[in-house]
């Protein structure tokens, strides 16, 4: 855990009783804080009591007296589409409303690190996709070259909740655009842009908050170096905005979309070949096309990715290479789960919106989709090169009469719930087909989360296979 600094002997409101906001009490009360904890759910405040944290119902009139500051979960909405009503209210009584990261930012470090050779650093990731697969890549790598490092954020553990950092460690965070939008600060080391594309538009009052979200990673102090995907003219223009000019090597421009030439520091991935260039010459170059966890120019965005902010580590090419190919990658990310008669069956429930379900169809040449889910403001777009792929879509879920009228003229059939999807597309598949669950919408008509949906896939398969 990582206590937080400079609450002590204070009044502070922890507002949602999940990963975050536990982890975020339990540090808050370490460092000398009283954390006055609160959640909207009844089932979240029980189990909350129940380890000994103490409850504070911000229902009441004066629960805002002095209070120094409330400590805000990434899930609820703080500003669009409206205020949580406690978060209102924290806004009106003029409470400093922050959240995790921002604590974590503040309370890093100290005076242990005056006996280290090589201070910690921290790398953040953010963006639209690919921020789970490159922050998990990152770790990893760092891991298969020996160096000490611990991941947290968006992948799943409050940041709070990591062990401090030792004698020259690493810490990689997944940073989703909730968590970068509220923190009070945001100093990481390195910090690393991914893509950009339509998500959470509801939550940040449309494309142009949205992007300005993850921009408070570059922006809010700067860090030493910023690895930017530049493949959007949003992240050509961040990059440009970071840069002193051309040969800035600050930045590390990546891209899967053309080389971003010039004398700047770049990583780019042609046809499967990654290549590393500084002042206008390659200084290393790698195939990623036999990498079995990287299937697909998406992951191949995220390689470069990982590879720009490894390198801004100080880590070698060996070392990076023989951690690219010992990934297995995530989890309901282009995740194999089975194989019959040459039919490959693939779990990509974390395909959450339309981008992502685009590029899952790039990836494979000739399809079976199961789409369908609670689905983002767009739809599922235009689809791109990997519409042509799609032999045959099964649509799923509580919106599938709208998702079905998304598809156009791609074949399909609106197949209701997962389970009659699996079968019916393992039924028609012929073999050299690949069964992909690539949602291209949230899992919550159904599910809790992305997680429950690729587990009932998996299970569904299971049947299949026998
Ligand atoms: N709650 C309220 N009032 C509300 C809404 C929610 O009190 O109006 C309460 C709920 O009752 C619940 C708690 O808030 O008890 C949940 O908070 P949360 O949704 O922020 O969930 P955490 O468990 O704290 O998880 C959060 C991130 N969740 C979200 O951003 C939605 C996790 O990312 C993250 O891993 C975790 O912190 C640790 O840092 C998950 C996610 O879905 C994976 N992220 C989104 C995504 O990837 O698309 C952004
Ligand atoms: P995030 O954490 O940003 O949601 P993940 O690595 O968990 O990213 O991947 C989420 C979804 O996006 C998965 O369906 C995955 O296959 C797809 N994906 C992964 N990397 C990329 C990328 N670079 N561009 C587009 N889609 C991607």
């Amino acid at each position: 855990m990582i206590p937080v600094r400079g609450h002590a002997g204070q009044r502070v409101v922890v507002l949602g009783l999940g990963r975050s906001g536990l982890a975020a009490a339990r540090a808050l009360a370490a460092g000398g804080a009283e954390a006055l904890c609160w959640d909207d759910g009844e089932a979240a405040r029980t189990r909350a009591e129940a380890e000994g944290l103490t409850l504070h119902d911000l229902t009441r009139p004066r629960a805002f007296d002095a209070v120094a500051a409330m400590v805000v979960s990434p899930g609820i909405p703080h500003l669009y589409p409206a205020p949580n009503a406690h978060v209102a209210r924290a806004l009106a009584e003029g409470v400093p409303v922050d959240n995790d990261i921002g604590l974590f930012f503040r309370s890093l470090g100290g005076p242990a690190w005056d006996r280290f050779d090589t201070a910690p650093r921290v790398v953040a990731i953010t963006g639209s996709n690919g921020k789970s697969t490159t922050a998990a890549l990152v770790h990893h790598c760092l891991r298969v070259a020996g160096r000490e490092s611990q991941l947290a954020g968006n992948i799943g553990r409050g940041v709070l909740d990591i062990d401090p950092p030792g004698d020259g460690g690493v810490v990689v965070l997944e940073l989703s655009s909730y968590q970068t939008e509220l923190a009070r600060a945001l100093t990481p080391d390195v910090a690393v842009f991914t893509n950009l594309s339509p998500d959470h538009l509801d939550r940040h009052g449309g494309y142009g908050g949205y992007f300005a979200a993850k921009r408070r990673l570059f922006a809010e102090g700067g860090p030493d170096r910023a690895v930017i995907g530049v493949d959007e003219p949003e992240g050509r223009y961040l990059a440009n905005q970071l840069a002193e000019g051309p040969g800035d090597d600050r930045v590390i421009r990546v891209s899967v979309a053309g080389a971003p030439g010039g004398p700047g520091w770049s990583v780019a991935v042609k046809k499967g070949f990654l290549s590393e260039a500084r002042k206008a010459r390659q200084v290393a170059s790698v195939d990623l096309r036999s990498i079995r966890g990287l299937p697909g120019t998406h992951n191949h965005q995220n390689a470069a990715a990982a590879w720009g902010a490894l390198r801004a580590l100080g880590l070698g090419p060996r070392d990076i290479e023989a951690g690219l190919r010992s990934f297995e990658g995530l989890p309901h990310r282009s995740q194999i789960v089975g194989e019959t008669g040459g039919v490959v069956f693939v779990n990509d429930s974390k395909a959450t919106n339309a981008a992502s379900a685009a590029r899952a169809l790039e990836a494979f040449p000739r399809i079976r989709w199961i789409v369908g889910g609670q689905m983002k403001d767009g739809g599922l777009g235009d689809l791109g090169p990997g519409r042509a792929h799609v032999a045959k879509a099964y649509v799923i879920g509580r919106e599938a009469a709208e998702v079905a009228l998304m598809l156009g003229d791609i074949p399909h059939e609106v197949a209701g719930d997962l389970g009659t999807a699996v079968a019916r597309a393992a039924a028609e598949a012929e073999p050299g087909d690949t069964v992909l669950l690539a949602p291209g919408g949230a899992s919550f008509d159904h599910y809790d989360n992305f997680e429950e949906r690729g587990a009932h896939f998996i299970a569904e398969v299971g049947k299949v296979l026998g």
